[in-house]
């Protein structure tokens, strides 16, 4: 299946403005389209709301097109709250609530009641299960994830309401400590199959911040320890292959926050693997005004 990069250039929902950066620095690999955001003010829960569904209604927009074009959309992002309107579209597709493989050293599973910080993208994976705000309503009017077919793997800071909310919607929770002991291959198995049992097909989500911030500086809410790069690498590349796989996102990278452009360079590896090349700036044959 052919992949294709769509770019969101969003950080209202998130700790740092640099995050908007994210699909402007992979050079040379470019989006074919970047959603931008109304205002790039940092906001809480609900001030953003309405510069956050607007971001939502366009990205459930384009990664519905271009999947019922046939074309697996790939999202390059900086606040995970750009996976609301991401999933919401894929997953309308087939009006059937998907599968999902969700790497991310935190669980983003705050509701409005039990957030501290009162940050979007501290929530999106509890609004993709159904638990979010009334007003996310239009854009997920069901639950966009069937927990039973989902895991969030390699978390390592969370609060007790999130962690209460996933064992009681039943989704699968692995955490650094657990993949650290039992290894990661067996788990991605575990968490493979379970993503592909659901008719809907599934995604994969992953928040640079999983990572060791050794290996991925450039994000916001920097974690130490980290699942393991090579073992990952490999498990998604394999993912290319599999049909059931319907997108696949990248998410919290802020390059502002990279060190010698050691963020860029893994996230242009894992996007190569999947297929995405690098695009001239300007259609062949048109000269690029800076050249003029
Ligand atoms: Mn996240």
């Amino acid at each position: 299946m052919k992949s294709r990069l769509l770019g969101a250039a969003l950080a209202s929902g998130g700790k740092r403005r640099g995050n908007r950066l994210a699909p402007y620095a992979l050079h040379p690999l470019r989006p074919h389209f970047i959603v931008h955001e109304r205002s790039s003010l940092l906001l809480p829960w609900p001030e953003v709301a309405d510069t956050a569904l607007a971001s939502a209604r366009s990205l459930a927009a384009h990664s519905a097109l271009w999947r019922r074009g046939g074309v697996r959309p790939l999202l390059i992002g900086g606040d995970h709250s750009e996976a609301i309107g991401f999933w919401a579209g894929i997953a309308s597709i087939k009006s059937h609530p998907l599968g999902m493989i969700w790497i991310d050293a935190h669980m983003d599973s705050h509701t409005p009641e039990s957030s501290l910080s009162h940050r979007l993208h501290g929530m999106p994976l509890a609004v993709l299960l159904g638990q979010g705000d009334r007003r996310w309503l239009p854009i997920c009017p069901q639950p966009v994830l069937d927990s039973r077919c989902c895991t969030l793997i390699g978390f390592r800071s969370f609060e007790t309401a999130e962690i209460k909310l996933l064992k009681r919607l039943g989704i699968a929770l692995i955490s650094i400590h657990e993949v650290r002991s039992h290894g990661w291959p067996t788990l991605w198995r575990q968490a493979l199959k379970r993503a592909r049992q659901s008719s809907g097909g599934y995604g994969i989500s992953l928040d640079l911040d999983a990572l060791s911030p050794h290996l991925a500086p450039g994000v916001s809410v920097p974690e130490p320890r980290g699942i393991d790069l090579r073992q990952l690498q490999r498990q998604l590349k394999r993912c290319r292959q599999d049909s059931k796989l319907l997108a696949m996102e990248i998410a919290e990278f802020n390059p502002r926050r990279d060190v010698r452009g050691r963020t860029a360079q893994l996230v242009r590896q894992l996007l190569q693997d999947q297929g995405i090349t690098s695009r001239p700036a300007y259609p062949r044959g048109v000269a690029s005004p800076r050249l003029k």
